[in-house]
């Protein structure tokens, strides 16, 4: 895209570019996406599994309350789909499928089930709006899981489709391990499935193993010989899994899998989360209209305490440093104008930022803003006396913020009472349990 467009990303930047001119008061989007026919970076829908490959996740058990509260949250949230488990799987598995289809949510509910016929037949009494069935396409597969052939894994397809279709439900058809699989195999596949009308084709990378680039490409020329919607999955081995999503959607894919941390088989899959906080930069619009941004930390912690796991420290978004400041040049830009080094507002996703003042790497500017919170008084070269004061002890050891307001409250109080030998009226410390709320509300 040309860069004439001048609307503000996420936080509402609207920084200033040069021309191939050199002329300064041109305006660019650094947020705006490489957009072309065939991208849907700001039109796509999200397909949950947290109910599905999120219990597939080692520390996952989730009892039938757990899941209804989970289904609730998602369905609050704003997610167009719930996959939950197979009804095949075990017999409270199918009682849970059909507890959260009762529930009448706003999300259509899925069922993930094998390509199978008595499996897609016990999924249709369940009382869910669709089935997702997959069966693996690669040789690895094929030879040491199931052992089944193209032809037998197209005709099967083919009539899984029909019958999931004559009951009057949604139904998508996926290759589980489409990286490894044969590209010709894989897309004649998918044309026959899209002939007798499944409404997804599904591309999985259910080792980890794909690029970005990788994903664009198979995506793009899936994009080209099926006319259904194309849903993606993506497992993290590699670290790959928010950043191939975003290239599958690029390339033409309509749904995204998600799940809450990205909890799933071995490390998961691309996270609720950091896929909303890619997409929020890329369509902000389209994310913040259609998703409830500030329940996503809820969610999470719910989803954690389930799965007795932590939220990790680098998580986007709810990550406990997300929107914490800290070296004195940051800090200063921070306070001046918050998109210097924010491309995500805290406040869309219902925190706050934090500066951090109380380490070596302060500066003034932040130790200002603290002195004002604490409602104390000080001339910014009485400010910067006490920066330098805050600086040497953080040289000799890590300090905590209490470390960092004591030395900034003895240095006002000794302010205080130079004052008042030199008969000035004395100012006022601010109460205990204020300071405390500002200590961890950030500026
Ligand atoms: C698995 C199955 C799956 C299925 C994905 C899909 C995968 O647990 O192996 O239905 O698209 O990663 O392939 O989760
Ligand atoms: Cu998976």
């Amino acid at each position: 895209m040309c860069g004439t467009d001048n609307t503000n990303g996420a936080n509402g930047a609207a920084p200033i570019g040069r021309n191939n001119n050199g002329n300064a008061n041109f305006q660019r989007n650094p947020y705006q996406p490489v957009g072309d026919f065939l991208s849907n970076v700001d039109n796509f829908q999200i397909i949950e599994s947290t109910l599905r490959e999120g219990e597939q996740f080692a520390n996952a058990y989730f009892d039938t309350e757990t899941k209804i509260k989970i289904a609730k949250a998602l369905d609050a949230f704003g997610v167009d789909y719930i996959e939950v488990t197979s009804p095949a799987a075990s017999e409270q598995s199918r009682k849970d499928c059909e507890a959260i289809c009762k529930l009448g949510l706003k999300a259509k509910i899925l069922t993930h089930v094998r390509c199978d016929m008595r499996d897609a037949m016990l999924a249709v009494e369940t009382g869910v709006d669709g089935l997702d069935v997959v069966i693996g396409t690669s040789s690895f597969l094929r030879e040491h899981s199931h052992g089944k052939n193209m032809a037998y894994i197209e005709k099967t397809a083919i009539e899984v489709i029909e019958f999931v279709k004559s009951k009057g439900l949604e139904v998508r058809f996926s290759s589980e391990d489409s990286f490894r699989s044969d590209l010709v195999d894989l897309l004649s596949l998918y044309r026959a499935v899209d002939k007798v009308g499944v409404n997804r084709v599904g591309i999985a990378d259910t080792v980890g193993c794909a690029s970005p680039r990788q994903v664009y490409d198979l995506v793009r020329t899936l994009r080209g010989v099926v006319s259904c919607d194309i849903e993606t999955h993506f497992h993290n081995d590699t670290g790959c899994a928010i950043a191939n999503a975003y290239c599958a959607l690029e390339a033409g894919a309509t749904h995204i899998d998600t799940s809450v941390l990205g909890i799933g088989e071995r490390n998961g899959i691309t996270p609720l989360g950091g896929l909303l906080a890619r997409m929020v930069v890329t369509a902000p619009d389209y994310v913040k209209s259609k998703y409830k941004l500030h329940m996503l930390k809820e969610i999470e912690d719910m989803v954690a305490e389930a799965v007795q796991v932590n939220t990790p420290f680098n998580n986007p978004i709810t990550g406990f440093c997300a929107f914490t400041h800290k070296a004195g040049i940051h800090a200063k830009a921070i306070l001046n104008n918050p998109s210097t080094y924010e491309i995500l507002n805290p406040a869309d996703f219902g925190l706050t930022r934090y500066v951090h003042f109380a380490s070596r790497l302060t500066g003034w500017n932040a130790v200002k803003t603290r002195v004002g919170q604490l409602g104390l008084e000080m001339t910014d070269d009485q400010v910067k006396e006490v920066t330098a004061k805050i600086k040497t002890l953080a040289d000799v050891r890590p300090i905590a913020i209490d470390d960092a307001d004591s030395i900034i409250r003895s240095f006002h109080l000794g302010l205080h009472e130079q004052s008042q030998t030199n008969g000035k009226t004395p100012h006022v410390l601010v109460q205990n349990g204020e300071e405390k709320t500002m200590a961890t509300n950030g500026v």
